[in-house]
């Protein structure tokens, strides 16, 4: 009877050892990140950049151990920070029980801030560009966002480099703001980093070309161009799956589509419609893949509707604008500084979730994927608005 409860208890502590290392193990498979959000500006909401920065990192699986801040007035030159905030980071750290991997830095940092910071800290640091870029270097899937997010990558890299050479962490990879198709870049140079960037050019062309050519097809068969544009998770992706009963990828993650998928839309009475679905924009989008993705945003200016998707559910306040208004407002800006002068609509998604109901205007609806409530008003719209 005690050989069996032994064995019994015995059992127990070597199945709560291999649960214990399961846990460990799958915890240290994310690297461990310190957050830094910095405000400049009044404007600035600090609960929502906070907010936002640490979805970005949920979305590059970084594990956020801790969350700082500062209210910047004056710069430091050199760390943008200043030393008693960084101090007490580095604190933080030393004494912290977790190893930690990266500090990721909310705000552009130039190169030789983030290799200051480097330094100080003893751990790599990332800027919000580069965990931005790191979201799309793991999501590129076709030819066209793989070159597209390297070109990015590199010219990320290029005044960075000597922070980043010999900057592997635990993971034998370099990891967050070094992944996907860049990775190889730590081993080169700033010429053949140039010449990389130079061919990706070349190659990024001549798919615009290629493009082109698909467009100019697309304007004899005279289907009309819808493209759904807005804020990153707004639910692009969903609507066109809701619109053309299609499956394509959405997730409640930042970024989950990075490539242009375009879908026949049936408009009714024998009328179709070219539904187009592309990245996503966010606050301070990095110039560095605007840049990359131009040819693939230069599709939506030649829609002949977008469709501007919001999450309305998105409702906290702060500084008197709802996150939703401020999303709108981010949107707009960049398809401003793009030029855009598009028909639209804007279509208030999540109505199902959403807390108190809102006043809407002419050209908007407000709809929910998930229940489809609202759909059909956005059809008419949508047919109204192309004088279908
Ligand atoms: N409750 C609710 N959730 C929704 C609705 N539409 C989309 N979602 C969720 O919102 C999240 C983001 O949806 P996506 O369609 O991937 O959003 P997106 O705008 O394409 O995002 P990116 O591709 O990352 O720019 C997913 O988890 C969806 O399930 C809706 O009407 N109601
Ligand atoms: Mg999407």
């Amino acid at each position: 009877m005690l050989i069996f409860t032994y064995i019994f208890v015995f059992d127990i502590v070597v199945c709560y050892n291999i649960l214990m290392k399961k846990i460990n193990n799958t915890e240290n498979e994310k690297e461990n990140a310190v957050v830094i959000s910095i405000c400049t500006k009044k404007e600035d909401s600090l609960e929502r950049k906070i907010d936002e920065i640490n979805r970005l990192c949920f979305s590059c699986d970084l594990n956020v151990s801790k969350n700082f801040y500062q209210i910047v007035k004056d710069f430091n030159k050199s760390t943008v920070i200043g030393k008693g905030k960084v101090d007490e980071i580095k604190k933080y750290i030393e004494e912290c029980e977790e190893i930690i991997d990266v500090v990721i830095v909310d705000y552009p940092l130039t190169g030789s801030q983030a290799k200051n910071l480097s330094n100080i800290f003893n751990v790599k640091v990332v800027d919000r560009v580069g965990v931005i870029i790191d979201i799309f270097a793991r999501g590129a899937k076709s030819k066209e966002a793989k070159l597209q997010v390297k070109l990015a990558q590199d010219q990320y890299i290029l005044p960075r480099l000597s922070q980043m050479q010999g900057s592997s962490g635990r993971f034998g990879s370099a990891g967050v703001g070094m992944r996907g198709p860049g990775e190889t870049k730590l081993e080169l140079n700033r010429r053949i980093l140039e010449n990389e960037m130079e061919s990706l050019r070349k190659q990024i062309a001549k798919i615009k070309q290629q493009r082109q050519e698909t467009r100019k097809e697309r304007i004899k068969s005279s289907l009309p161009l819808i493209a759904l544009v807005g804020y990153t998770n707004a639910g692009k992706s969903s609507l066109l799956n809701c619109l053309v009963k299609e499956n394509i990828y959405a997730d409640d993650k930042y970024f989950a589509t990075l490539d242009t998928t375009s879908r026949k839309l049936y408009l009714g009475d024998g009328n179709y419609a070219i539904l187009t679905d592309t990245v996503g924009f966010i606050s301070d989008l990095p110039h560095e893949l605007v840049d990359a993705f131009a040819s693939t945003l230069e599709e939506v200016l030649q829609a002949d509707l977008l469709l501007h998707v919001v999450d309305v559910s998105l409702g906290k306040e702060d500084n008197n604008i709802k996150e939703y208004q401020a999303n709108i407002k981010v949107t707009n800006k960049l398809l401003d500084s793009l030029g855009a002068t598009n028909n639209r609509i804007i279509v208030y998604n999540k109505c199902d979730i959403l807390g108190k109901p809102i006043l809407i205007e002419e050209n908007e609806v407000l709809v929910s994927t998930k229940t489809k409530k609202g759909i059909d008003r956005l059809l008419s719209l949508i047919k109204y608005k192309l004088g279908k």
